[in-house]
């Protein structure tokens, strides 16, 4: 039989959500990127989300996997709400290469997770970067030992779509 999923990429400013949609749909990804305003962020990127990432994909055989990106930061907090209504799980990605975003990116996952009991799964992105380690990171978030985390380099399909495999899965066994 083949389902319809809708799934959430979220996590905090610059962890890799828009490459990660844009990366895996199979369809003209909608980008609602714009210009960065304040110094810290221009520093970082010169654009950021500001509604949405959208992209499609096929899994097991027909089934399609809907794919909503949200801005990082905290003024878009409404979006991240629009967007999680009816999700069925959510992917978190995390900048490994960024210890300074560490207990943002905690306090997000916190809050993101108060809008629906569904499965989820940590991604640590940027893997092909030096950066923190899996159970640095871990640590940080204060993760149960039954949650699951996996590597993640969001400009590699193979590997954004193994993360939102593994999600559907978990999503299955419920
Ligand atoms: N090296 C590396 N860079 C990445 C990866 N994923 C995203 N980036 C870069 O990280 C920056 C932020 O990505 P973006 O998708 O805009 O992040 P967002 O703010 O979460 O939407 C961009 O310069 C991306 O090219 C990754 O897996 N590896
Ligand atoms: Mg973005």
């Amino acid at each position: 039989m083949t389902k319809l999923y809708k799934l959430v990429v979220t996590g905090a400013f610059n962890a890799g959500k828009t490459t990660f949609v844009k990366t895996l749909s199979e369809i003209e990804p909608v980008n609602t990127d714009k210009a960065t305003h304040s110094q810290g962020e221009k520093k970082i990127k010169a654009t950021t989300t500001v509604a949405l990432d959208y992209g499609k994909i096929r899994i097991n055989h027909g089934s399609a996997v809907h794919l909503f990106g949200t801005p990082g930061q905290d003024r878009f907090d409404f979006m991240r709400d629009i967007l999680a209504e009816e999700m069925h799980g959510f992917i978190f990605l995390v900048d490994s290469t960024d210890r300074h975003r560490l207990d943002q990116a905690a306090e997000l996952l916190a809050s993101f997770k108060k809008h629906k009991n569904v499965p989820y799964l940590l991604a640590v992105n940027k893997a092909d970067q030096r950066g923190l380690s899996s159970d640095e990171i871990r640590q940080a978030f204060k993760l149960p030992a039954r949650q699951p985390l996996v590597a993640c380099v969001a400009t590699d399909r193979a590997s954004a779509r193994a993360v939102v495999e593994q999600l559907i899965s978990l999503i299955e066994a419920r």
